[in-house]
């Protein structure tokens, strides 16, 4: 332990195992060593390999499909286009709605966007597959293609009423505000860029399906998969014990994942279907693009009277995605007068998806450099600005924060950063030929909360194990779950060990929204609790237990002995005790959905979001909130940007694993840097085609991209949010930290860019 440690276990928990302790992660030896598994690692008997053809129009038919060639090359089964693959259901969406159409074909016959699923080659081995789809020859009649949200003919798009929020009127009192601002912020299409690719291996026996994938929703893709193909939702096994990465892209089975799973069926073999990496941008969707135009009137002493926010994303042709920009503007200052509305525009392009705090984090590029505009034009402090419109309540809802820990974030990340050391006008600061700005913004979350489900079994050797159908891909969900176990039952951590990342384990929803880590300690400690009195109730009844004897009413388990809380009488070890009761293992499956629960509502519960609790429910706002303070570097001759500090002060609640939320946020830091300087999907006009879609053109940082990350936790426990306190982690950090960035580029340079990202020639 270095100093630096020492001094962060002071203020965590003393006990590493414990809930709140700075245990390493539990699943990083296995990483690290080659051990864990991953999806497409399995070695399965009769594997055959799929290979994708792609659309190479943006927008049209599919006219022909010439197949002869491929067919008859070398190792190959079965060329599958549009006529020969087998017939699907259509499936239900996320929410459970029924599908519009009663059957589904993952391959196009119209083709929406550039890079579509239009045929596949499936073979005995991956090169024989990918060398015959160059011998599939596809005719097109093209027609003129969308590209993106500039294109003249993408119009104003739709109105998605469900964004409109209102209140006072906004028009007017801007109209009528002494000090105005208005600007139009911009991000481009950005995207996940897991660095482990979207695939599948998929094996049929009988009417038994069973997928190796990396998932975010093991129940939720499992009733996908269940409905296309017309099985009982039982006979699907979905398994992803790890996965390399998410960041939202992992939540659903998509077309590719259907293609697998029928070719598989069809030649009755295990099939094999990876994407490569260009597939990795079109397969999916990533975080639409957006533009929005932030108004704020306020007073002369920097009181907001009004904001009026317009956005718009973009969606597909044939399909709707809503990327709320709205969401941080509504809530994080208070204003007497608000209008937020919001349009989508069809684009030809893949459905977007959950990037990282969808919605939350262009929102916050919008409001959090619009609040540094007005703070500039009323020479106010931007942070002093921040507090003079301090929310003391939600504004939107009305309602009282759960905990909002805000102002505490400002004045311990201005303290650890130097804040007060900053000369306000812009081009003040400099290093030689490096121009120095300082900026600052806040972040938000919502806490997204659910209702989980868990099995603990103490075995007869005194060793715990904890199942659920969740997963880890990254966060730390193997090593919380054990802290929770261990903590709850009284035995030492390495004698718990997690399964995770098995549909057939106790069900679990969605790892989205940053919810998991507050769904699952909540079932886990449930669960260890009604294991533990069963333990104890045992100790106490069971006529062969040695605890029978004392008459006492209750037990006590430290460090894995079971004894009487006064010392007297007998202490066993666990399995000392399962020993002389004869008992092989004690199981208790508890979970937190309400006790009068139906076996439809649990599966809807598992397998859709319907059933999510707003995160406004009852007298609570709940939301995690964050501060971050930069330093850029602009070199002041080629206009190259580089940030050289952060500090960061969250508000999560209470934390489950302080060195595991730190690893949390400082990814969305470097998530956050990345799409401020360098992340843009960039699509070629005359296809419609996204040119950079491979990680040698689309930029992301590295190593030496970053600086030193400092973060600070200012949380209380929330008892509103979770069972143990603790609030979201995992996305909040990446809200908040772009228009951090571009506000000291601001202070640096004197230039103000609104389109993400910050590049070179923009500040030229
Ligand atoms: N944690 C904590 N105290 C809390 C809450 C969380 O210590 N009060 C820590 C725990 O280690 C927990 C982790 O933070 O495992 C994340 O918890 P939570 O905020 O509940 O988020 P989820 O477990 O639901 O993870 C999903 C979230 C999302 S939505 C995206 S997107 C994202 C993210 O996590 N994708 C990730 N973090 C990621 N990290 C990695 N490595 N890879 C991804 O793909
Ligand atoms: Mo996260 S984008 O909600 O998976």
């Amino acid at each position: 332990m270095t100093v630096h440690d020492l001094k962060h276990a002071a203020s965590d928990s003393a006990r590493l195992e414990a809930v709140g302790g700075r245990l390493s992660r539990v699943d990083g030896p296995a990483k690290i060593t080659g051990a864990a598994k991953y999806a497409f690692e399995q070695q399965l008997d009769g594997l055959t390999h799929a290979v994708l053809v792609g659309a190479t129009i943006a927008a049209g038919k599919v006219t022909a499909i010439d197949t002869r060639a491929a067919e008859t090359a070398p190792g190959v089964l079965a060329v599958l286009t549009p006529d020969t693959i087998m017939e699907l259901r259509g499936a239900s969406d996320w929410f459970g709605n029924p599908p519009a159409l009663s059957t589904y074909c993952p391959l196009a016959r119209e083709v929406t966007f550039s890079g579509q699923h239009v045929a596949a080659v499936v073979a005995e081995t991956f090169e024989q597959a990918v060398a015959a789809t160059a011998l599939v020859k596809v005719w097109y009649d093209e027609t003129p293609a969308i590209v993106d949200l500039s294109d003249g003919k993408a119009g104003d798009g739709i109105a998605i009423d469900a964004m409109t929020k209102e209140w006072g009127d906004a028009q007017a009192a801007f109209a009528e505000a002494p000090v105005r601002i208005c600007a139009a912020y911009n991000t481009p299409r950005e995207f996940q860029a897991a660095m482990e690719p979207h695939g599948l291996i998929a094996r049929w026996e009988g009417d038994e399906l069973t997928i190796w994938e990396p998932s975010q929703w093991l129940d939720g893709m499992a009733r996908t998969y269940a409905e296309w193909f017309g099985v009982p939702f039982e006979n699907v096994r979905l398994v992803s014990p790890y996965i390399g990465g998410g960041f939202g892209s992992k939540a659903l089975a998509l077309a590719h994942s259907a293609v697998a799973a029928a070719a598989a069926k069809m030649l009755g073999r295990p099939v094999k279907l990876v994407l490569n990496r260009p597939q990795n941008f079109t397969s999916y969707g990533g975080r639409a693009a957006t533009r929005q135009t932030v108004a704020i009137g306020a007073d002369k002493t920097g009181r907001i009277q009004s904001i009026v926010h317009r956005g718009v994303n973009e969606t597909a042709v044939d399909g709707m995605w809503v990327e709320p920009l709205g969401s941080v503007t509504s809530i994080m200052y208070a204003t007497p007068n608000f209008s937020s509305k919001q349009n989508v525009v069809r684009v030809n392009t893949v459905v977007p998806g959950a990037k990282r705090a969808p919605g939350e984090n262009p929102s916050a590029f919008g409001i959090e450099c619009a609040i540094d505009e007005l703070a500039h034009e009323l020479g106010i402090d931007p942070l002093e600005m921040r507090l003079i419109n301090y929310a003391e309540q939600d504004p939107h809802a009305k309602k009282a924060w759960s905990t909002r820990q805000l102002r505490e974030a400002f004045a311990a990340g201005a303290e650890a950063f130097g804040w007060a050391k900053r000369s306000p006008q812009p081009r003040s600061m400099r290093d030689g030929r490096q121009l120095i700005g300082w900026g600052v913004a806040a972040g938000t979350y919502p806490v997204r909360r659910a209702h989980g489900e868990a099995v603990v079994k103490i075995m007869a050797d005194g060793s715990v194990v904890v199942e659920s159908s969740s997963i880890d891909m990254g966060q730390g969900t193997y090593t919380i779950l054990a802290q929770t176990a261990a903590e709850t039952l009284g035995v030492p951590v390495e004698q718990v060990s997690v399964k995770l990342g098995d549909s057939h384990f106790a069900r679990a929803g969605v790892t989205g929204g940053s919810r998991l880590a507050g769904v699952m300690t909540g079932a886990v400690y449930k669960a260890a609790g009604q294991a533990l009195d069963e333990l104890i109730g045992l100790a106490l009844s069971d006529p062969r237990s040695p605890f029978q004897a004392l008459q006492a009413n209750t037990l006590s388990v430290k460090d894995g002995r079971i004894a009487s809380p006064r010392g007297e009488g007998p202490e066993l070890s666990i399995a000392e005790f399962m020993a002389a009761v004869g008992r092989d293992q004690i199981e208790a499956k508890g979970d937190t959905m309400p006790a009068n629960s139906t076996p439809e509502q649990r599966y809807k519960n598992y397998t859709t979001i319907a059933m999510a609790l707003p995160h406004t429910e009852g007298d609570w706002s709940r939301y995690s909130w964050c501060a971050h303070f930069v330093e850029v570097k602009v070199d002041e001759d080629f206009g190259t940007v580089r940030v050289s500090r952060v500090v960061s002060a969250l508000d999560s609640g209470r934390l489950y694993n302080p060195k595991l939320a730190e690893s949390q946020w400082k990814g969305g830091i470097i998530m956050g840097i990345g799409q401020a300087l360098l992340e843009e999907g960039i699509v070629d006009r005359r296809h419609g085609r996204i040119v950079n879609g491979n990680f040698a053109d689309y930029m992301l940082p590295t190593n030496a991209d970053i600086p030193d990350i400092q973060t600070i936790s200012v949380g209380i426990p929330d008892p509103h949010s979770s069972a143990l306190g603790g609030k979201g982690v995992g996305e909040l950090a990446i809200v908040g930290i772009a228009p951090a960035i571009a506000n000291a580029v601001f202070h640096a340079t004197g230039k103000r860019v609104r389109d993400l990202p910050i590049t070179l020639e923009k500040l030229i």
